[in-house]
This record gives C-alpha cells, structure tokens and sequence, in this order.
C-alpha cells in the first residue's frame, strides 16, 4: 500500500475539444477518505467519449476521458470497505452509494450522489486527484480511465471475481450493461416481438444482443455505416436499413416492413432526429421507444404530441438501468460462467499510447469497441 505517496504516471490529457488527445506524465494524488486509486488494465472507447472529444457534449476540459474501466486497486482511502489493494474492479460512471433515497428505492439507478448529468469533472469534495504541467487536470463523469492510474469514489467502484479477464471485461463498465439493460430492465422485449436499433456500434450490438437474447423474431438494425452490417447480422440482425440509401424516411420503411410498426425501438446514436425517427417506428399504441443516445449538449426534442396520444411511449435508460455496484459485478459473473459471449464486440485492441489510432477507428468505423491494454 502506498496510499499516501503521489504516483506519477502516463495518461491521455484531452486538453480541448477537436484535437488529438496528448500523452503526458501527470501526478495522481493519493486517495482521500472513500476513495480508491486503481492501476488501470484495460479501458474500452465510448461513443460518450468521442461525442465529449467531437465537442459535441459539454464537460469541463482539460481533462482524462474514458469512464469503461478495468482494473486493479492500488491503495484505498480511510474508511473504505468494500475493496482493498490487489482486488479486480470495474469503474461505474454512475455511482450507487446503498444509502440515499434514490439507491434505497426499488427502481431506477440514479443515485443522489452522481454528477454524470451535471459533471463537474471534480471529485465530490471539489477538487481534483489529477496534475499535469503544475495545472489542474479534470475528471470526467468522477472515473477517468485513459490513465494507468486513476481514483474514484468508492460507490463508484465495483469488485469483481478475481477470475475476470481483464482485456474483456472492461466493457462490462458501460457498453455491455447499456445495451442489455435497455432491453431488460428498460424495453422489457418480449419473446416474438420485432425492435428496430438505430445505431450499431458497441452500444447498439449490445442492444441486439440482448433482443436477441429475449427471443424478438425480428430485429431491423440502422446505421448509416455499412461496414457495421456483417457483425450485427453475426451478432442477430435480420434485415440492415442505411437511411442514406432509402428513397423514403427509414420509419416509413420500418412500418412498411412491420404491418404499422415495431414493438420496441431503441435510439444508440445520439441525434435528436433520429430519436423521433426511432420513436415514428413504433407501432402507435403499444410501441415503445427506449432514448439511450446521449443528444448533444443543449439540444432539444421535436415532434408532434399526437405521436405519444395513442399510447406510444418513450423512455430513456442511462447505464441500462441497473444499480451498478449491485447488477454489474453479478453480469461479470454471468459473463465468466459463459452464460453469454460479449468477446465479438472487441472488434480491436490497441496499446494505451495509441489512443489516438483507437478514436481514428470508432471515427472510421472500422471497429466496435478497441479496448485500450496498459
Ligand atoms: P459508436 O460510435 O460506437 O456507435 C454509434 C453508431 O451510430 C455508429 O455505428 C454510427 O455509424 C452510427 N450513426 C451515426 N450517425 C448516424 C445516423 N444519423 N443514422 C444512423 N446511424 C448513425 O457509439 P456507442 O455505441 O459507444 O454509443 C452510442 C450512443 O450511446 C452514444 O450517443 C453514447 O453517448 C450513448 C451512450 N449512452 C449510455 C447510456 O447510459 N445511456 C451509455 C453509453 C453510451
Ligand atoms: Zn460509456
């Protein structure tokens, strides 16, 4: 244990929007009481990370991106119980503290402590474990993953079996539990019914996994990208739509296709547009329409009420609604004992320095999920 000491260590500064991230030494405090640094193992690339790095979503900068983290703890702060040095973990961006009036509820996973929404990019005391160049680094979403080390609250740490694979199970922090969850616990897909995923990268594929998984006959996928056809027809995909090669708006396609509509619709792109495009698919009175894209920051919803009037819904799923410290490490569990495969969604793996070269491709899309390997 050196929880007292300062580790100096290489991690990926985004010091502005829409440039390339730098690698630089930084210092990382030790943590405080109810913290717990980790030695980062593996950390997959988000579709959040690159909206923040595109400038499309708004958090305080310079700061370490990267919130689909696996690691291992390092040294921990007064007080903390539930992990100690050496343990295997995985970093939520949404923190489950077990004790507020939201966590203590039956239902929903935001708890009173988390910030995702309103990130301050600051620890919860309001300051920062991060220097680089004597300047004050930010946190993003209280995790912070491109970093060999980091520190995170401890209800934002959750302890997994010692057998995890830790080059796989980093997904298991955001992607993986996303996407099933909006199905799961958010759609609640049942078994015959038809969906329509707009959006097929990693957060989509897990959404299809998961449709898949409840037993839906027909699964249509969207993307305006080609190249994520094939793995989304391996991973249950029956019929691919690119928007771009329709002569008519995709909803009008998708109800054409479906006698007046799906039973489920999700959104993972994160477009205001396409949120009503996904909403429109649905069936008019029983269709529900899961939002799990993040919108750009200050952007607003447009469409004609009479949409939901006939008992269409919408819903949105953050982290797929699970309690993250209580669900998450028992999916890891599942993952392990090969109650599903997850591993066709790591489409590449790159050496953390490469970063760059990592964001290039989810750009390109030439992958789904590149986790980065420390
Ligand atoms: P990704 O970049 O891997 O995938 C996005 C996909 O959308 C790509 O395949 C694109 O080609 C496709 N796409 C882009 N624009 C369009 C368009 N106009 N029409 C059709 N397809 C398009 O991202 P991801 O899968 O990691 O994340 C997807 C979204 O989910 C993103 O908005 C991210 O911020 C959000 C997210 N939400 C949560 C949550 O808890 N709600 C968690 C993680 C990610
Ligand atoms: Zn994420």
């Amino acid at each position: 244990e050196t929880s007292s000491t300062v580790i100096t260590c290489w991690a990926a500064i985004a010091w502005t929007a829409n440039a390339p991230l730098s690698i630089e030494k930084v210092e990382v405090d030790p943590p405080k009481p109810g913290e717990v640094r980790i030695k980062i193992i593996s950390s997959g690339l988000c579709g959040t990370d690159k909206h923040i790095l595109d400038g499309k979503n708004k958090v305080p900068l310079p700061a370490i991106l990267g919130h689909e983290g696996a690691g291992i703890v390092e040294s921990i702060g007064e007080g903390v119980t539930s992990v100690k040095p050496g343990d295997k973990v995985l970093t939520f961006p949404i923190p489950e503290c077990k004790e507020c009036q939201f966590c203590l509820h039956p239902k929903g996973n935001m708890c009173l402590k988390e910030k995702v929404l309103s990130p301050t990019g600051l620890m919860l005391d309001g300051t920062s474990r991060f220097t680089c160049r004597g300047r004050k680094i930010y946190n993003l979403f209280g995790t912070s993953t491109f970093t060999e080390y980091t520190v995170v609250h401890e209800i934002a740490v959750g302890k997994i079996d010692a057998a995890a694979p830790m080059d796989k199970v980093c997904i298991m922090s955001c992607a993986v539990p996303t996407g099933f969850g909006a199905v799961f616990n958010t759609a609640r897909v049942t078994p015959g019914s038809t969906c329509v995923v707009f959006g097929l990268g990693g957060v989509g594929l897990a959404v299809v996994m998961g449709c898949k998984a409840s037993g839906a006959s027909r699964i249509i996928g969207v993307d305006i990208n080609e190249k994520k056809f094939p793995p989304a027809r391996a991973l249950g995909v029956t019929d691919c739509l690119n928007p771009r090669n329709l002569k008519k708006p995709v909803q009008e396609v998708v109800k054409e296709m479906t006698g007046g509509g799906v039973d489920f619709a999700f959104e993972v792109i994160g477009n205001t547009d396409t949120v009503v495009a996904a909403l429109e698919s649905c069936h008019m009175s029983y269709g529900v329409c899961v939002m799990v894209g993040e919108s750009p920051s200050n952007s607003r919803l447009s469409f004609d009420p009479i949409l939901l009037l006939p008992e269409r819904s919408l819903k949105g799923s953050i982290m797929g609604e699970y309690k993250t410290r209580s669900c998450i490490p028992k999916l890891v569990t599942d993952y392990i004992q090969k109650k599903f495969n997850t591993d066709p969604l790591i489409t590449h793996q790159l050496p953390f320095q490469k970063i760059n070269e990592a964001f290039e491709l989810l750009h390109g899309g030439y992958c789904i999920r590149c986790v980065l390997l420390f």
